[in-house]
């Protein structure tokens, strides 16, 4: 039977590997020195961070679980970065043309989940785009967030979102109009995937079996009462006097 101590010491693992669950780290793609992505382009920017770099901020810590793809789905050329043109944003990323629908995906690595939690939009110049559109989707078609179509206004810069979104699927960060709208200063943290069901369980049932080693220990103490080094110096007396 293992040892209250030991058992102790399992559920003290449990607890702090629980703990660690809920650890976040963030990072920050910023695009500074960035041109283009997309198409090959721009290699593996964004992808399994272990700390700040070129258009990179780690201010919350890496992300070395995510890896990142961005796909500009309504042309042939690839993403590219402009050092100011979106209404007061540095570095931010948009297209040569106009209106083109892509986006940026968050994958995960098995085990973790990727929480996207802020990112700001620019409109090109002091044009107004009446026909943008942002949302934030998973690769399975859950949908977290969803602008609707509504028309940007021009000379401004909106951050987004209202609350963080996670997910254990891959991530995709959508803009109808790339070109139109720069994106800028996207910020996501990886977090361990919550335990399943089954382990809350098992950590349950160890609590379970410490509570009955417990109320046994107590039971035996009472039985054996506090005069057992009594007994044992008795008997060993009356030993000594039979051999004489
Ligand atoms: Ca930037």
């Amino acid at each position: 039977m293992p040892s209250l101590r030991s058992a102790f010491r399992a559920m003290a693992t449990a607890a702090a590997l629980l703990a660690a669950a809920g650890a976040t780290h963030a990072t920050v793609l910023t695009f500074d020195t960035i041109t283009q992505l997309g198409f090959g382009l721009g290699g593996t920017y964004g992808d399994r961070v272990s700390g700040a770099g070129p258009g990179l901020g780690t201010a919350g810590g890496p992300t070395p679980n995510i890896v990142l793809d961005f796909v500009p789905t309504g042309s042939t050329s690839p993403f590219s970065v402009y050092s100011s043109g979106y209404s007061g944003l540095l570095s931010a990323l948009g297209h040569t043309s106009f209106n083109v629908p892509g986006y940026v995906q968050f994958t995960p690595d098995a085990g973790w989940d990727v929480v996207l939690t802020s990112f700001d939009i620019g409109g090109w110049s002091v044009s107004s785009y009446p026909n943008s559109r942002i949302q934030v989707v998973d690769t399975a078609g859950a949908v977290y967030f969803d602008s609707g179509v509504f028309t940007f206004p021009g000379n401004t810069v909106r951050s987004y979102l209202p609350e963080p979104i996670r997910s254990s699927l891959p991530l995709r960060l959508v803009v109808q109009d790339f070109g139109d709208l720069g994106l800028d200063n996207v910020q996501f943290s990886q977090v361990a995937t919550i335990p399943e069901p089954g382990t809350w369980a098992m950590w349950l049932a160890g609590a379970a079996v410490l509570g009955g080693l417990a109320r046994r220990r107590g039971a035996i103490s009472a039985r054996q009462g506090p005069s057992r080094c009594t007994c044992r110096s008795a008997s060993s007396t009356s030993f000594v006097s039979s051999v004489r």
